[in-house]
């Protein structure tokens, strides 16, 4: 028997599933559940290990992930389709927290951008996700992560992990670490803006790249977004913003070789096309304005993030080896940089989607 069969087969068994589990193994990319692929004799599941030391309230969050499915459910959205325990749970719940979804068969995620197509529609999806989020109602969803996109806030995250340096890894990236603290008067305009009303806050998805949509194998369109944890109230800027940080780069979110990783403008106009297309009732002029900023600022906090905890010896992120999260924080900056010199030929394309 596999290591993961000895180890999940009885977790598995506690879920209301078809057939006998014959397979159990680790699948996919994400950097924070422990994500498992069953397999019984019927058919496949994927079970989640869930984050507690991430989530520290797994009760809320699956009550916020089943209002939101049985809210797309009611309007003929595919979504993730929750099992039951056998005792009639959302999830189980003990020492580790466990959740089993069906496996959306004949689906592919993507690590990175292949066709310029799918990624438009990946946008389109992504907007019409907006859309159903809008009709729902906020007062019923548990904010999972405080203050997730507060950049400010994550700044000071970092700055606090650099001060303690448990690691004594400072040493080894001076200039990343340069990079941060140089654009600090940069973190500040999204929260402003929810803060003085000229942004509105919405329902966002918060965590919107590349491989937290299923895209259907034989069409290149979008089926279902997933991963629905961070849920919560946003800015439109962060959903844009995060799918052109993971999307619109040439390379993968961990290449190690920088000469590799650029934005691409091309990309980033599929996306917007999809994106705005969708959202063209809603969005405010603001919004607008600030989409190629959001883009930059969802970047640059994802790379502080990656830096932070290499800092902190990897105590969030999942890594593979260890330099991973400077390798990723190196790619973020690249990018950054890079979108910092091409605000005007952004904003160039978005106000041409949206006249
Ligand atoms: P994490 O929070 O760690 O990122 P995700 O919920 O995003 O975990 O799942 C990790 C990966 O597992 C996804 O990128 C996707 O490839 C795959 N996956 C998750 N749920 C399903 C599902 N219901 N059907 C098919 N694939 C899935
Ligand atoms: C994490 O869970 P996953 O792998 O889809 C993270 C995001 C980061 C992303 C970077 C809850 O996303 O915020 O942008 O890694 N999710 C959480 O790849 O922190
Ligand atoms: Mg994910």
């Amino acid at each position: 028997m596999s290591k993961y069969m000895n180890e999940y087969k009885n977790v598995a068994e506690q879920f209301c599933l078809v057939g006998d589990v014959v397979d159990i193994c680790p699948y996919g990319e994400g950097h924070i559940n422990l994500t498992l692929l069953v397999t019984t004799t019927e058919k496949r599941y994927i079970m989640q290990k869930m984050n507690t030391r991430v989530f520290t309230d797994p009760d809320s969050l699956m009550a916020n992930i089943c209002g939101v499915t049985e809210h797309l459910k009611a309007r003929g959205i595919e979504t993730l389709n929750v099992i039951p325990t056998k005792e009639g749970a959302c999830f189980l719940k003990g020492e580790d927290c466990y959740r089993v979804y069906d496996f959306i068969e004949n689906t592919v995620t993507y690590q990175t951008v292949t066709d310029k197509e799918v990624f438009k529609n990946s946008g389109k999806a992504f907007g019409e996700f907006q859309n159903y989020l809008a009709e729902f109602d906020a007062s019923k969803l548990t904010e999972t992560i405080k203050r997730f996109h507060d950049t400010p806030k994550r700044f000071a995250d970092f700055k606090a992990a650099l001060e303690a340096d448990v690691m004594g890894r400072a040493k080894d990236c001076q200039e990343e670490i340069a990079f941060v603290l140089s654009h600090e008067n940069t973190y500040g305009i999204a929260m402003e803006g929810l803060k003085d009303g000229s942004l509105p806050l919405r329902v966002t998805h918060n965590d919107t790249k590349l491989n937290n949509i299923l895209m259907d194998a034989e069409t290149g369109k979008a089926r279902a977004v997933i991963d629905l944890d961070t849920i919560m109230p946003g800015s439109m800027l962060f959903d844009f913003g995060d799918s052109i940080r993971f999307g619109a780069s040439t390379a993968a979110e961990d290449e190690k070789d920088l000469n590799k990783v650029h934005f691409d403008i091309n990309l980033f106009k599929a996306y917007a096309e999809g994106y705005c297309g969708a959202v063209r009732d809603s969005i405010t002029k603001r919004e607008a304005e600030l989409l190629p900023y959001g883009s930059y600022l969802m970047t640059i906090e994802c790379g502080m993030r990656f830096l932070a905890d290499y800092l902190a010896g990897d105590t969030y992120f999942a890594t593979k080896y260890a330099d991973h999260n400077l390798v990723r924080c190196r790619t973020q900056i690249r990018l950054a940089s890079e979108m910092e010199s091409q605000f005007t030929q952004m904003s160039e394309i978005i106000q041409e989607i949206l006249k």
